[in-house]
């Protein structure tokens, strides 16, 4: 008697659901665009985390880059804000429901050319949010110009070359208070996916600025955005672990090569130290390896920044956890008592 195979049942995470269950539309992007490979690294982190979907709230801009929410977890809420101002929109979504996981996913242009003013603006509030730059040096979407993260004296496949220094999003997320900073590569998956796990942890904004290569307009040799490049100068200053708070931390670590960091909601990220003096706690440090690597012209990637303890936005305001759409009317709607109080004050 032939015994018949049992259907293969995909596995699930612990809130019960499968990796496809975190997907979402058919990609519209170029065939080998970087953006894609990240937004699979998205979709794996997510379901590796347990995060309920329909919890997520998926927030952008305009660019190729932006339309990528579009691509995972189609059971959370999106919003695709005008250019350069989806933070303005994300800073109101948390605002009015503190209870989301907030991912914005922006491009170069979209955060360093157009929208740097709302940029600045969320770093320094702290919006608790994963802030992800699909790095390209480019604008994809409109054929190719230059944006403010391309680098000097790096050339397009028409020849025009790149007068003007490159804006660098991780030194400036650290100036101004961003407690946790990390730059990655699309090739570099394995890294992306522990350094994303790590920023869904944080309580505050992650930055994640991700070099992610424009196979269409900006892949050629003159190039610094371009896979090559990046896969030949790519230089790691930590190797990444990522132990969520819902396993044992069993491992032991030296102290002496791993840098140890508890998250917020008591994950550990382990920072495996290839630079052997490097601290990732120590803003300094951090700002002047980045000075250091512009000089050289370095492409260094990891957590370069960390800071689990910073209040982030909502905390300050004492905001509470409760969506504003189920507060009752007594709460949101001062009665007649306080109005008098307050035009007794003003007398
Ligand atoms: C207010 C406004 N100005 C200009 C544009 C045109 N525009 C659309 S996308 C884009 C740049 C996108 O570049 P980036 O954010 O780097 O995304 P990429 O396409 O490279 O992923 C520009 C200039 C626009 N849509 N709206
Ligand atoms: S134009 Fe560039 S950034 Fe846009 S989808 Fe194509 S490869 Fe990606
Ligand atoms: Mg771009």
């Amino acid at each position: 008697m032939s015994s018949v195979a049992e259907p293969k049942v995909p596995p699930v995470n612990r809130a019960g659901l499968t990796v496809k269950e975190y997907g979402g539309l058919k990609s519209t992007l170029c065939v080998g665009c970087g953006h894609d490979v990240i937004t699979r690294q998205i979709t794996q982190a997510f379901y590796e985390m347990g995060i309920p979907p329909h919890k997520v709230a998926k927030l952008s801009g305009i660019g190729c880059s932006s339309k990528t929410t579009a691509y995972f977890a189609d059971r959370g809420h999106g919003f695709n804000a005008v250019h350069g101002r989806m933070p303005a929109v994300a800073t109101g979504a948390m605002l009015a429901n503190p209870g989301l996981l907030a991912i914005g996913v922006s491009g170069d242009g979209d955060t360093a050319s157009i929208g740097a003013g709302q940029f600045v603006h969320l770093l320094r509030r702290n919006v608790p949010m994963v802030y992800l730059v699909e790095n390209n040096g480019v604008y994809g979407l409109t054929k190719g110009q230059f944006s403010a993260t391309a680098d000097a004296g790096s050339k397009l496949k028409t020849g025009v070359v790149n007068d003007l220094p490159a804006i660098d999003l991780c030194a400036m997320a650290i100036e101004l208070g961003c407690g946790y900073v990390a730059r990655s590569f699309s090739g570099d998956m394995k890294q992306l996916l522990g350094l994303l796990k790590g920023a869904i942890a944080h309580r505050g904004t992650a930055l994640l600025d991700v070099i992610s290569p424009c196979v269409t307009f900006n892949n050629h040799e003159s190039s610094t955005k371009s896979y090559k490049w990046a896969k030949d100068h790519e230089e790691a200053i930590q190797e990444i672990g990522f132990v969520p708070y819902f396993e044992d931390i069993v491992v032991d670590y030296d102290p002496g090569t791993t840098q140890d960091v508890v998250l917020h909601d008591g994950s550990h990220i382990r920072l495996k130290k290839l630079r052997a003096e490097y601290d990732a706690t120590d803003k300094a440090q951090a700002m002047s390896l980045l000075m250091e690597a512009q000089r050289k012209q370095e492409f260094l990637t990891g957590l370069l920044y960390v800071e689990p303890a910073k209040p982030d936005f909502l905390t300050l305001l004492n905001l509470g956890d409760a969506a504003l759409a189920t507060l009752p009317q007594e709460k949101i709607r001062p009665g007649r008592e306080a109005l008098a109080e307050i035009m007794e004050a003003l007398k």
